[in-house]
């Protein structure tokens, strides 16, 4: 018998957000709080601890697919908060717990959603018609900004990274052609080259910290250094799930490394003796190097956006590991 406390599909769905078959710190949040609801459901107990426990278990297992997304992590925090709170008020049968789940994973959700949008309409309030914008990786959120200001009518030009290793970048490019923007794919590399040719660079977050430093794709902090050397403003799009609360208790946000295989082929590394790879998936980009973080909030300075955290999400309340025993 399988000793699987929960469907394949919840488990499937974990995978994927693994092998980063679902990727970008928004969509593994969504994936991730929709799994809860899979795992959740799918419980037969009618013992309102033993519901608890499972699913605590569901989101622990969540937790652990990919540490740097803060994203992920807030998801489930948003959900098991609120499912705590309505059990210290009372509520005591499991099937108003699952409804209340479900219920609280739909509310995420829809807020996902909408802050996308909104951070687009903000962000492309500083475009300008003839920009040319540089972004890096995939960023849903930094797409959306682009997007937004391409439909408003303003004619601008994108230069994308290709995103080593993963190649994120032609995701990037392939979204801006089908939605008609003049895309330039470059070389990682090729990035402070194309530098004096750029006006704004956008990019996404998959952690934002206390101090305002974000946390993106490898080569992002690189791009803020080129950037910054020009007097091109650098910008980022995340919606105000990325802010870690975790850094505003002095925790660092760990940083992902990944398999040596998506840099080379295992045969090409198993023929040398003294040669290693290393395989960060993020960096971090001190807030120095930041104009403005566009949220749904509103467009911040990096030094004031952990005060703005603060006032509207009351975040030192909050249980931050909720999914423990
Ligand atoms: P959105 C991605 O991480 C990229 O680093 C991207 O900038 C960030 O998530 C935010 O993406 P990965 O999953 O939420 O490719 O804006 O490692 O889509």
């Amino acid at each position: 018998m399988s000793n699987k406390l929960f469907p394949d599909e919840f488990y499937r769905i974990v995978e994927d957000i693994k092998t980063m078959k679902i990727r970008g710190a928004a969509e593994i949040a969504i994936a991730a709080v929709k799994d809860l609801v899979i795992a959740s459901d799918s419980i037969t107990t009618n013992d309102v601890d033993e519901y608890f426990r499972l699913v605590k278990k569901a989101a622990k297992i969540l937790v652990d697919t990919r540490p740097t997304a803060v994203s992920l992590p807030n998801g489930l925090r948003f959900i098991l908060n609120r499912l705590i709170q309505d059990y210290k008020r009372g509520v005591n049968e499991v099937s108003s717990f699952k409804e209340k789940l479900r219920s609280y994973a739909n509310e995420f959700i829809e807020s996902a959603k909408n802050a996308r949008k909104l951070i687009g309409m903000y962000g492309a309030g500083r475009i300008e018609d003839g920009d040319v914008i540089l972004t890096h990786c995939n960023s849903g959120t930094a797409l959306e900004v682009i997007i937004t200001a391409f439909r408003q009518g303003k004619n601008i030009k994108v230069i994308a990274t290709e995103t080593r290793p993963r190649y994120q970048g032609r995701i990037t490019a392939e979204v801006l052609d089908k939605v008609g923007i003049e895309t330039t794919l470059i070389v990682d590399s090729a990035v402070r080259y194309f530098m004096n040719k750029v006006d704004k660079v956008i990019v996404g977050a998959d952690a934002i910290a206390a101090n305002g430093a974000v946390v993106n794709k490898i080569g992002t902090s690189l791009i803020a250094l080129a950037a910054h050397e020009s007097s091109v403003p650098f910008m980022v799009a995340a919606e105000t799930f990325k802010f870690s609360p975790d850094t505003l208790f002095g925790r660092l946000i760990e940083i992902e490394e990944r398999e040596y295989t998506e840099v080379v082929p295992k045969e090409w590394l198993e023929k040398l003796k003294y040669v290693k790879i290393r395989n960060p998936a993020f960096d971090v980009t001190p807030p120095e190097y930041i104009d403005a973080i566009i949220t749904e909030l509103g467009v911040f300075s990096p030094a004031v956006y952990p005060f703005i955290i603060r006032e509207r999400f009351g975040i030192f309340y909050m249980e931050l590991e909720p999914w423990k025993d």
